[in-house]
């Protein structure tokens, strides 16, 4: 296991809250993960992204966590994930982990030291108030004031949610304890991490206030977090084979999300350009050349993914009328959406992912083309970002519905909708045409990392070829297009997609051409 296996990898997210419930408790546990590493073995995924399974008051769905070094009890045990882990490899299966460095949940032991004696604050961002306002006019993302007053008056820093406090890492101790707990974790076998706000552990120690629009935010994307990077990546390199890093930097620029990503730091990240990229083939054109140019220079691959667990699911997105691009800031929650539509489109969208050069990533339940569920009662979201705004932003528990193995469902955490009886893993793997079985064999086929090069078929085409006279075509347009010359078809997106010579719109086709 030691060649650069993260370059072309296909690495699938598990949200463990809500992927397989092993004891019938109706919460998501690694009991149900390990019963599904067989089904995740044959869809033909090389690792498995865990969203936190850290002891967790679930705040924010395990990434307020209150210790780095143990399981959260509804998830099972220490031994249990050291099985799964082995598991896994036995499969051929990596295991990438989620790790929090920016902040912990407000029940970590260090949190409860610092509330107690303010000695014990420098860990956090303690300051006093101005008045009674908070110590500057940063907001948190989640909605809300980005402050938080304790009761001897001080204010503590949260980028998130009131129970994530923001950790200071001007502190050497901080930097110690995660770096142990990379190893504690490497040392039992976790194949890599994947770094939650990657971008945001370093805040400008003035802490000034930003004002309007600023061009550069105080506490994101600092020079400074590049140094932690490096010295965890030589962690990772002390390690017999390649352990790895992918970062979750949410940036607007690529030049400076390539920075992350040089031969010393981080070893991928998440291309959120294109996840949030609308369906139109002069922008999807745009932002795939745009990736590919940033990562070229610092030689890491690009990484494709389409959703995950903070994003409107992408049948959904796909099929709304009007702007089909996703923007935290307005998720068009309710608005009108042709599903039908969208299931074609994220059909198509699945075989150019699957064919650009690179990683790409499958959010659990994209594989069953599930939607985003958006009618759920209020009173049981529980996404942090719904109370905080309000209700102006439901948040985020539509696309953390539990998946469905097999009907009548049992009790889970969130109701899965009726209708998903009908999309279940069982149900799909009865029927070829499923997007299951789309999924398993565009895993099998695909031609993961490498060159590429654009074919010109017209403006509402995007048409590429890879090694070997591998080629990707997808139709954007609105009426059919003429297949370029080829020898054969290695798989359409869907049925109806090609018929004769024809490409139909919104659909895509992997070709072999003919050889020269
Ligand atoms: O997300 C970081 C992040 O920027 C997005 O969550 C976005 O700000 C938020 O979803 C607004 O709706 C990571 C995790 O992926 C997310 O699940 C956590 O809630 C967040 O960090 C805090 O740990
Ligand atoms: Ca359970």
């Amino acid at each position: 296991m030691t060649d650069d296996w993260w370059r072309g990898a296909a690495i699938y997210q598990v949200y463990p809250r809500s992927f397989a419930d092993g004891n019938g408790d109706g919460i998501g546990d690694l009991a149900g993960v390990r019963a599904r590493l067989p089904y995740l073995a044959e869809l033909g995924i090389d690792a498995i992204w865990f969203s936190p399974w850290y002891p967790s008051p679930m705040a924010d769905g395990g990434y307020d966590v209150a210790d780095y070094r143990d399981i959260d009890p509804a998830f099972g045990t220490l031994a249990d994930a050291e099985a799964l882990i082995t598991e896994a490899h036995a499969l051929g299966i990596r295991i990438i982990i989620d790790i929090v460095p920016n902040h912990c949940s407000d029940q970590h032991p260090w949190f409860a030291e610092a509330l107690r004696s303010p000695s014990a604050r420098k860990r956090f961002w303690f300051r006093e108030g101005r008045g009674e306002l908070p110590p500057n006019d940063w907001q948190s993302r989640f909605g809300g004031p980005a402050w938080t007053r304790v009761p001897d008056g001080s204010w503590y820093l949260h980028l998130y949610a009131s129970e994530q406090p923001d950790l200071n890492w001007t502190e050497p101790e901080v930097h110690e304890e995660f770096e142990d707990v990379l190893r504690f974790w490497f040392d039992r076998g976790v194949d890599g991490f994947r770094i939650d706000v990657a971008d945001g552990l370093v805040k400008d120690p003035e802490l000034p206030d930003v004002g309007g629009a600023a061009e550069r935010l105080p506490y994101s994307d600092m020079d400074g977090v590049h140094e932690i990077y490096r010295a965890w990546r030589k962690i990772a390199d002390s390690y017999p084979d390649k352990r790895i890093f992918v970062g979750e930097m949410w940036l607007p620029d690529p030049e400076r999300f390539a920075l992350y990503l040089r031969s010393d730091e981080l070893h991928s990240g998440f291309n959120f350009d294109f996840l949030a990229c609308p369906w139109e083939p002069d922008r999807l054109r745009a932002v795939i050349q745009s990736t590919v140019d940033a990562h070229a220079p610092v030689g890491a691959p690009a990484t494709w993914v389409l959703s995950n667990h903070d994003v409107t699911r992408h049948v959904t997105r796909y099929g709304r009328s009007g702007d089909t691009g996703f923007d935290f800031a307005d998720r068009r929650h309710g608005t009108p959406v042709d599903r039908e539509l969208g299931t074609r489109r994220a059909r198509a969208a699945a075989l150019l992912t699957m064919a650009l050069p690179g990683g790409v990533y499958v959010y659990q339940g994209e594989e069953l083309g599930l939607w985003e569920i958006e009618d759920l009662p209020d009173e049981l979201r529980q996404d942090p970002v719904f109370a905080r705004t309000k209700g102006s932003d439901p948040g985020r528990d539509g696309c953390r519905i539990p998946i469905p193995w097999s009907a009548p469902f049992g009790e889970s955490w969130l109701p899965m909708p009726a209708e998903w009886a009908g999309y279940t893993a069982e149900v799909q793997e009865s029927r070829p045409d499923s997007m299951l079985h789309l999924y398993r064999k565009a895993l099998a086929l695909r031609p993961g990392d490498g060159a590429m090069e654009w074919i010109d078929l017209g403006p509402d085409v995007l048409a590429f070829r890879r090694e070997d006279g591998f080629c990707c075509v997808v139709n954007l347009g609105c009426t059919p297009i003429s297949l370029p010359e080829h020898e054969s078809v290695l798989l359409a997106s869907g049925p109806g997609a090609v018929e004769g010579e024809e490409l139909a719109p919104d659909a895509a086709v992997w070709l072999r051409e003919a050889s020269a």
